[in-house]
């Protein structure tokens, strides 16, 4: 075998943020820096010889030359076997299911998730332990730690592995497997939901959906699943192939950067449902006829509706949501008797819950399900779970939602975006916060009282592992709520984020745009944080 070591000196600027490794192209493409993150990653792990790694990512640019890099690279370190996905594709959700269905130590996740891909875009990378989710902060921490002293990295000196064949070669003494990308995946999705039921629905002749994948990873799970197993039409999935660059867009399952589906669905003759995922899969947007569904919302509908699909007849253990995640979901916990769980931002943080059983249905705000079938957050099975309840039930999407309300109070949300600002700037203003904070309580502005302003902090009921400033949040007597975090996955400046909820128990009043809803805790945040003043922005980049 011909391993050889190189020497290399460390980048400065490797610390994984929320989901693990993001920059653009162009930083990823200087001499040695994704491999001196890949040996990093190496030497922090421990017991790996001759056990199995998964390695796939969501096909952007880059993907390719990445994973014959790591491949080689895994194989100089000693992994025995490893599994790539055909033509180097894997969604999020796939690999976590690979890597428990073939008991693997772990994974390497190649996507910058929803940032737009291409020669000058977003590029990333993540390890995924071998519960199949994303490797906790004390894992990232120490690869950060390692990515700072590295001065040498091994590689094997061997020719390219076909990515596109499935099958097994040799590379070194590791066995390399080419697996179906979506096999593995689809009979998970298959002995969770009702596909027979569903089947009935999307070839009934007056249901349609359609299915947006955005020319990104999604694209070949979707068609398999939805128009292979489900029989609905062909052209149910659109923008099915991925793309590197995504066809130019962000693959961002939003009102803003999902606008083909939202016309579609807000158009004349609009199908009953629609969707649409991020670029590696794990985020679905849920739409109904003229009707958007709200995510936490939909955590929370899922979490009321759950005994309605087979894989979780026997309900659920727990629930669990991010901090910023409107408590929508607490309520219908509540009613079931259940605990509910609140996290920092950021898949990780769900892992222990789900291992420890304390959790089934986990969700966050930025369009992000997922139970306890994976470790990783679910775009597609968001979907079927959707479909599910509505041949289940027979009723539309906006019935479901309306009769959510009525039961449950409506919990107004929004999210504003101020995307690519200042780093300084923005830092100010979350500094300027916090020290407003022990002053806050009690203060008065018109029906608003702060009952609580706090930076969040997140001690884990398993391991004890404590997170610390999370997020500002500025709660009201009257269960309004504030919440000022910036964002860990941006490439460029700072991304703020400004999250907003109000609870209305009156249905009488639950026609209203959030926007409008929501108009003075809007006004009063700007007030407060002094967010145009610091952002130089008259209005948000996204709001959702
Ligand atoms: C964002 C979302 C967070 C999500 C993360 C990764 O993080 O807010 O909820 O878990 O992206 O999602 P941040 O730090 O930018 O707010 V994905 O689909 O990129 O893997
Ligand atoms: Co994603």
């Amino acid at each position: 075998m011909n391993v050889t070591t190189i020497s290399t000196t460390p980048y400065t600027d490797q610390k994984p943020g929320t989901s693990g490794l993001r920059k653009k192209v162009p930083t990823f493409q200087q001499p040695n820096y994704l491999e001196n993150f890949v040996q990093s990653i190496f030497d922090s792990l421990q017991g790996y010889r001759g056990a199995t790694l998964v390695v796939g990512g969501d096909g952007r640019y880059y993907n390719r030359e990445a994973i014959q890099i790591i491949l080689k690279m895994a194989a100089a370190n000693g992994f025995g076997r490893i599994l790539v996905g055909q033509n180097g594709i894997l969604s999020t959700p796939a690999v976590s299911c690979i890597i428990r269905k073939h008991n693997a130590f772990g994974g390497i996740v190649l996507s910058a998730s929803h940032n737009p891909g291409g020669p000058t875009e977003d590029f990333g990378i993540k390890y995924n332990i071998g519960n199949g989710g994303p490797a906790p902060e004390k894992v990232t921490s120490a690869i950060f730690d390692r990515t700072k002293t590295l001065s040498e990295y091994a590689i094997l000196a061997a020719g390219d592995v076909d990515l596109d064949r499935l099958g097994t070669t040799q590379l070194g003494n590791t066995t390399i497997e080419i697996v179906d990308a979506v096999v593995d995946y689809a009979e998970l999705m298959e002995s969770l939901f009702d596909f027979d039921k569903i089947r009935k629905l999307l070839t009934s002749g007056n249901f349609r959906m359609c299915m947006d994948s955005l020319h990104a990873v999604t694209g070949p799970y979707a068609t398999a699943i939805f128009e292979g197993k489900l029989g609905a039409p062909s052209g149910t999935v659109q923008n099915g192939t991925p793309l590197e660059d995504f066809g130019g867009g962000h693959p961002d399952p939003n009102l803003v950067y999902a606008r083909d589906l939202v016309e579609l669905l807000f158009g004349d003759n609009a199908p009953d449902f629609g969707a649409a995922s991020d670029g590696d899969g794990d985020r679905n947007m849920i739409l109904g006829r003229q009707f958007f569904v709200n995510p936490s919302d939909s955590l929370a509908i899922l979490a009321a509706n759950a005994t309605l699909v087979p894989g979780y007849r026997n309900g659920l253990a727990g629930v669990a949501r991010s901090m910023p995640t409107s408590a929508a979901v607490d309520r219908v916990a509540a009613k079931l008797g259940i605990d509910c769980y609140e996290t920092p931002t950021g898949w990780k943080f769900f892992g222990n819950l789900l291992d420890a059983g304390k959790a089934t249905l986990c969700g966050e705000e930025s369009f992000g399900t997922g139970s306890d079938h994976v470790r990783e957050k679910d775009g597609l099975w968001a979907v079927l779970f959707w479909l599910n309840i509505l041949a289940a039930t027979g009723k539309s999407v906006e019935e479901i939602c309306q009769e959510h309300w009525a039961a449950y109070g409506r919990n107004y949300y929004s999210r504003h975006d101020y995307e690519a600002v200042d780093k300084q700037s923005a830092a100010e203003l979350m500094e300027r916060l916090r020290g407003m904070l022990c002053d806050l309580p009690g203060k008065e502005w018109g029906p608003f009282e702060v009952e609580y302003a706090d930076d969040f902090s997140y001690t884990d009921p398993v391991d004890g592992s404590v997170a610390e400033k999370q997020g500002i949040r500025i709660g009201m007597t009257d269960g309004s709520r504030m919440v000022f975090r910036l964002s860990g996955t941006g490439t460029q400046g700072a991304t703020l984020r400004l999250y907003l909820e109000s609870f209305e128990p009156d249905s009488a009043k639950h026609h209203l745009d959030p926007q409008t809803a929501l108009a003075s805790l809007i006004a009063l945040a700007d007030e407060l944080a002094k967010i145009r003043k610091f952002t130089g922005r008259e209005k948000p980049t996204v709001t959702t």
